[in-house]
């Protein structure tokens, strides 16, 4: 130890990781929920970057109910001899010296990075201890860390007759404001990274609950499509696939197309989801455009010279676009969009090469795609009609109201309700049994267009759905306008079966998709009527659940009257049940989660009927508590 060579060296090591400990967000991003979750994924990085080396095929994630989270892989195992600048075991230099975590090979397809790579040393500076254990030449080496500093030397341990790396470690409280790991998070990421390495099998389990996951998919990012698409009807079987190299870039992609309207792309670049999109996604849409025109054009699927927009191809599209490059730079934000501009280029020529080469040998799935963009273009240009219509016909008549709508004579948005109610003899009763200072009733007729299903100029040409326009003042889609809500209080009264629900449902697909901040304003509320009235000599009351009916049952002799429908009840019952805010309960419709709404409304309305007969099933128990 008298090397003054080494001395200064040692020195400079625990500095870097010094600064790690100081300043952990300029590594990791922060020091919250999310940070703790990337030092999972940091360690899982290098080891999938030893499957794509060609070396790993497993790798297991455990959350130890100590805290702690370990990751093993059956990898090469890090390399253990010394290494002759530094004179100590690679591995301590791979757990202790900044940045020195990527193979020393440099020439090897090292691809994770970005937002993580920062190396697995950045997760040893954070950790309250770290423990490695290396399979390697048929011997076991194990070596403990605190803080980031060397706790034990490298110690043979063992005999093995496998090679691999075991990385566990507990982070640090000093350091995270939060450390507990959620098996759910991890699972989604971890699930992502098995899509994105085909073959690669990546497995979680948490000691603690028991729980455990395995992801592996033969099929990578096809298969990552058909589970994006597997409650949608898609318009052909086997999804477009193809996988190309060029300059040390590798780009693949899958694309299903499906019926819906809504565009799903995901794109990555060295496995990282760049949610900012960036350079290769550019280019991935501009070969698509360009592919599917030229296809449109020589093969006259579309008549006369109809030019076909970005916007026209992403109707129904899923698509998954995944590339590696060498030195991936990574922009915005949250440093998820792609910035090398030489990647648009190049991921545009591949892909237009991958998409005409299959086009050539699936000519009738281009034709679909084709006929599907030829019919949005003829959508869009008619909506855009339909909609100048509607703004000019509210810009003439000054009133303009539904004639069916039932207003109330109160003049502040604030103070009033509108009662949107199923059928026109329901909406009868309402009309007699409201207040009608501040109470307007709008009756619907049947059920009223599949709006996820319907496009924006069939949903503008359905009377029923203008009216509920017109009466609530606001517009819709872009021109929506929550200060023109003409009621604050916008109350679903639909019978209370199945049919109900549907109506129910459909409305609230229309109010998610079109009015969205009606929604998040909390405007949006379901009347809960009756399901029983209960009849005990003179006295009347009413039970809005089985629970409660059973109850009512109990303290005596009664004669029960199940309701069926709203228009079994007479105006002043309805007044007293359902409408009266004295007495009532409405239901606050809320909005948790976009994305997990948008699931929740694909499963409900789009075409498949079986995912969606499971979803009511399994919520239809729920409904006081439902949350869009
Ligand atoms: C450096 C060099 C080699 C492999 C690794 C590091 C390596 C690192 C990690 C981190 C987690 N799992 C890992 N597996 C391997 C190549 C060694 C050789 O050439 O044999």
């Amino acid at each position: 130890m008298s090397d003054p060579v080494y001395d200064a060296s040692h020195i400079h090591v625990m500095e870097g990781l010094e600064a790690v400990r100081r300043r952990p967000a300029m590594y990791i991003g922060s020091t919250d929920s999310i940070g703790l979750h990337h030092l999972v994924y940091e360690v899982v990085d290098n080891s999938v970057d030893e499957a794509l080396a060609g070396y790993c095929h497993e790798i297991e994630v455990i959350l130890h109910s100590d805290g702690s989270a370990s990751v093993r892989d059956d990898g090469r195992g890090i390399p253990v001899d010394i290494h002759p600048q530094y004179k100590k075991p690679a591995l301590e230099i791979v757990m202790t010296v900044l940045h020195a975590g990527g193979k020393f090979d440099h020439e090897s397809y090292s691809v994770s990075g970005g937002l993580h790579g920062v190396g697995v040393s950045v997760v040893n500076a954070l950790s309250q201890w770290l423990e490695v254990e290396v399979s390697r030449d048929g011997a076991i080496y194990r070596q403990r860390y605190e803080k980031g500093k060397t706790a034990t030397p490298v110690q043979e341990v063992g005999t093995s007759e496998h090679s691999g790396t075991m990385v566990r470690f507990k982070p640090d409280r000093e350091i995270f404001e939060e450390t507990s790991f959620s098996f759910d998070t991890l699972s989604q990421r971890l699930r992502e990274m098995a899509f994105l390495n085909r073959g690669l099998r990546i497995s979680i389990r948490e000691e603690e609950s028991g729980k455990e996951k395995a992801f592996q998919y033969e099929g990578g990012i096809v298969s990552f499509i058909e589970y994006l698409n597997k409650s949608k009807e898609v318009l052909h079987d086997k999804p477009i696939y193809f996988s190309r190299v060029r300059n040390g870039t590798m780009v693949e992609v899958a694309i299903q197309y499906n019926t819906s309207y809504n565009e799903t792309v995901f794109s990555f670049a060295n496995n990282i989801n760049t949610r900012e999109g960036g350079t290769h996604l550019s280019g991935f849409r501009a070969a698509l455009t360009k592919t599917v025109n030229d296809f449109a054009r020589e093969s006259k699927v579309l008549k006369g010279e109809v030019k076909l927009s970005g916007e026209d191809l992403r109707e129904g599209l899923s698509a998954i676009i995944s590339v590696r490059l060498p030195d991936p730079q990574f922009e915005g934000q949250t440093k998820t969009r792609l910035g090398n501009s030489s990647i648009r280029g190049i991921v545009e020529s591949l892909v237009s090469e991958g998409m005409a080469e299959f086009f050539e040998e699936n000519p009738d799935v281009a034709a679909r795609i084709v006929e599907k963009a030829g019919e949005a273009l003829r959508a869009r240009e008619a909506a855009r009609k339909a909609k100048e219509l509607t703004r000019r016909k509210s810009a003439l008549s000054s009133a303009g109201l539904p004639g069916k709508l039932a207003d109330c004579s109160e003049s502040d948005p604030a103070a009033c309700e509108l009662y949107i109610v199923e059928g026109e003899s329901a909406g009868g009763s309402a009309k007699q049994g409201r207040n009608r200072h501040f109470q307007a009733i709008l009756p619907l007729r049947g059920k009223i267009l599949n709006v996820e299903r319907a496009r924006l100029d069939k949903m503008l040409k359905n009377a029923e759905i203008r009216n509920l326009i017109t009466a609530l003042g606001t517009g819709i889609g872009e021109d929506f306008d929550l200060i023109k809500a003409r009621y604050h209080k916008v109350i679903i009264m639909t019978d209370a079966d199945v049919d109900g629900s549907h109506i129910r449902t459909l409305l609230l697909t229309f109010f998610y998709r079109y009015m969205r901040p009606l929604i998040e304003s909390g405007y949006v509320f379901i009347a809960q009527p009756p399901l029983y009235q209960v009849k005990k000599g003179k006295s009347v009351t009413y039970a809005y659940s089985d629970d409660e009916l059973n109850r009512q049952l109990q303290e005596g002799k009664a004669t029960v009257q199940r309701y069926k429908g709203l228009g079994e009840m007479n105006p002043e019952q309805l007044w007293t049940t359902t409408m009266n805010p004295a007495d009532r309960t409405l239901l606050k419709v809320s909005l948790k989660d976009a994305i997990e709404a948008d699931g929740v409304f694909s499963v409900l309305m789009g075409e498949p009927v079986e995912p969606r007969r499971l979803f009511i099933e399994a919520h239809a128990r729920e409904v006081r508590n439902l949350d869009v």
